[in-house]
């Protein structure tokens, strides 16, 4: 790098559901930013991660799965991953190593080559493939498209997240910083909360429930912050009365657990000694297909 010329640029995570784009994103920033799950469409929207070293700002932009939309929540999904793909100086591409090269894939790969800049393919999982499948996988991509690189590496475990580092930091534009340098993320607090009780939604549910449910903040009082102190009122809103069941569990067991881990989490998180989560279920048929309940719920 040139001497006391700074870098700073838009970074965006993008491909397939499940191919650990948030992982990757976490594990670049070193705390969690974005939440996880084994569960597709985890991520619902844009999320930024602002990483500041002494000479580079790196603004990254995780987005959800690149899939096709059904619902009203699903197009306004693609919408984020295609404004992302519009606005960022470099796209990482993430695939999942361990799956087979399909119809989707291609799709991804289709969007990267309009998009027609800077790009990086990500080979993700490689701590779960044996190192033959690796190198004609890397073949293959590299037949398909002109990558800048193709980058094996473990997001989970952080095997070559550095070398990832140094190659973004090759690709990245020269500028001044655009954030203040303790500025991390776009996301309120209240929306973080959101998300966490979210993923522990998803973390203990299957079938469609991970689809269906949603998370509302009803109140986040911080009033007594001073005192270490927070009071939040949510509710997960789910699409029917059996879903609403499932949630809550026999004798009100499920959410309890739902409860006491999103609790922990957040108060880590928003570093507050006591924290007070009140959860409740709610049922809104439809949720999904109506705008002004999208917005409400935070899927901009
Ligand atoms: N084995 C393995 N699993 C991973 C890795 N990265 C992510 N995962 C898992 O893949 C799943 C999807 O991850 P997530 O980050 O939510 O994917 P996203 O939908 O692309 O954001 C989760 O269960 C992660 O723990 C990796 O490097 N290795
Ligand atoms: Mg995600």
């Amino acid at each position: 790098m040139m001497d006391g010329m700074k870098k700073c640029g838009f970074v965006a995570l993008i491909g397939r559901p499940n191919a650990g784009k948030s992982t990757l994103l976490n594990r670049l920033m070193g705390q969690k930013v974005s939440i996880v799950s084994d569960k597709p469409q985890t991520t619902r929207k844009r999320i930024l991660g602002v990483l500041t070293t002494k000479d580079a700002q790196l603004i990254f932009v995780d987005t959800p799965g690149i899939h096709k939309p059904g619902h009203q929540l699903n197009r306004r999904m693609m919408d984020a991953v295609y404004e992302a793909v519009r606005d960022v100086d470099l796209l990482l591409h993430m695939v999942d190593a361990t799956e087979r090269y399909g119809k989707g894939e291609e799709f991804a790969l289709q969007l990267v080559k309009q998009a027609n800049k800077p790009s990086l393919l990500l080979l993700n999982k490689v701590d779960a493939i044996n190192k033959g499948r690796l190198l004609p996988q890397i073949e293959a991509w590299s037949e398909r498209s002109s990558y800048s690189e193709i980058i094996p590496l473990s997001a989970l475990k952080g095997d070559n997240v550095d070398v990832l580092m140094e190659k973004i930091g090759d690709k990245l534009p020269q500028g001044e910083f655009l954030y203040p340098e303790d500025y991390w993320t776009d996301q309120q607090e209240r929306e973080m909360a959101a998300e966490i009780v979210r993923e522990k939604v998803l973390a203990r549910t299957r079938k469609e429930l991970p689809y269906t449910s949603a998370v509302s903040i009803d109140s986040f009082d911080s009033s007594r912050r001073q005192e270490g102190f927070i009071r939040i009122s949510a509710s997960i809103v789910v699409e029917k009365p059996g879903q609403k069941r499932i949630i809550i569990g026999k004798g009100g067991q499920m959410i309890k657990a739902i409860g006491i881990e999103a609790r922990k989490e957040l108060q880590k998180l928003l570093d507050i000694p006591r924290l007070y989560l009140e959860l409740n279920v709610k049922v809104v048929p439809g949720w999904r297909d109506q705008q002004h309940l999208l917005t409400q719920l935070g899927v901009r």
